[in-house]
């Protein structure tokens, strides 16, 4: 039996704020991951530590309810509840939490931690649930136990995903479909720029664009915005630039899904672009790093270059010429120098494979 669990993080490519509109994305796992050495124990008792911060949380799985865990542990306590919640016998654990996924940089810490110790404490009980109910555990864990109201991408991509492979998922039906992602072949990387921008009111700004997506879908009659096809009119301004970035994004998801099919990667950048300035112009999910970091990396060359993850801080995505990246980068630097801001960091994207047991 395995005693080590590793869920990775994410990018997403493109389909940004559509998850929870039961829309489309597009993202690939990191090689950057959360590892989980885990044991039964026969005491009841849910031991978490971390070789990344001080202090053990330890807490009786049957005391467990939203609130009794908060910080980080609370990410793994909220997996064990929810399984709980579920009906499935869950008892105590002794896990030890490590990893190398940047913390806070919107590369999906939180869920790697979620899907590492979902799949732990499954395979430890000897639980029969496949990944897309674990993964739908997990979100629902992230939503009701921290009380985040996120989607369902990261989640999916973390315990989904294929190496070598981009992970295009309906989030309405959890259809998947593993896209054949390799930019090395064609002389391209795919640099990501963590502005380390502070994430400022992210919480309180995402639930509201999930509220206003919500308004918008009852006042257009539908179940969700993934059922509007063309952008409506009669709307409100502030509803109808949501509406409008979450219809084109959808687009934009299963067109660049149809290029990279093709083959025609380099073909996706103006794609990549034209989500950041929908992110930035109508979702207003954008911060002046994010947008300084696109420009840059456009002027220098990049095919393409956005936002990726919730925003609101966080990292950017640039398809580039593999002998220009170096170019890009320093173009960055430059231009976070010249604004003043905390200096970036850099590393190139590499598809990676989903969560799995390391025996
Ligand atoms: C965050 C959320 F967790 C995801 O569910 C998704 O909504 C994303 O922001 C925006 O696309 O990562």
């Amino acid at each position: 039996m395995a005693d080590v669990w590793v869920a990775p993080g994410r990018i997403n490519l493109i389909g940004e704020h559509t998850d929870y509109n039961d829309g489309f994305v597009l993202p690939i796992a990191l090689p950057h991951a959360v590892r989980i050495t885990a044991a039964r124990r026969d005491d009841g008792v849910l031991r978490v530590r971390s070789r990344q911060a001080l202090g053990v949380t330890e807490v009786p799985v049957a005391d467990l309810a939203p609130g009794v865990v908060t910080g980080w542990a609370a990410y793994v306590a909220g997996v064990v509840w929810v399984l709980r919640e579920a009906g499935y016998d869950v008892g105590g654990f002794d896990l030890l939490v490590d990893g190398n996924v940047p913390l806070g940089a919107g590369l999906s810490s939180s869920a790697a931690l979620e899907c590492a110790t979902a799949l732990a404490v499954a395979e430890l009980s000897g639980l029969d649930v496949d990944r897309f109910a674990l993964a739908r555990l997990a979100q629902r864990a992230e939503n009701d136990f921290v009380g985040m109201p996120c989607g369902i991408m990261d989640q999916s991509a973390s315990l989904l995903a294929r190496e070598g492979h981009a992970l295009l998922l309906d989030t309405r039906t959890l259809d998947t479909a593993h896209i054949p992602f390799d930019l090395t072949s064609h002389g391209l990387r795919l640099l990501v720029v963590d502005t380390r921008a502070p994430h400022r009111l992210v919480d309180g700004e995402y639930a509201a664009r999930r509220a206003a997506c919500h308004k918008a879908a009852e006042v257009l009659g539908v179940p969700a915005l993934r059922d509007v096809d063309e952008v409506p009119e009669g709307l409100p301004e502030d509803l109808l630039r949501r509406v409008r970035h979450v219809v084109t994004e959808n687009r934009r998801v299963l067109e660049v899904a149809e290029l990279l099919r093709a083959g025609q990667l380099r073909a996706i950048g103006p794609l990549l672009t034209a989500s950041h300035l929908s992110l930035r112009d109508d979702y207003e999910v954008t911060v002046p790093e994010l947008d300084v970091a696109v420009e840059a990396l456009l002027d220098a060359g990049a095919l393409g270059a956005r936002m990726t993850g919730g925003g609101f801080g966080g990292c950017v995505i640039a398809l580039v010429d593999a002998d220009n990246a170096a170019g890009c980068e320093e173009a960055v630097q430059r231009a976070f120098a010249d604004n003043d801001f905390t200096a970036p960091e850099f590393f190139t994207a590499t598809a990676s494979a989903g969560a799995r047991a390391e025996r």
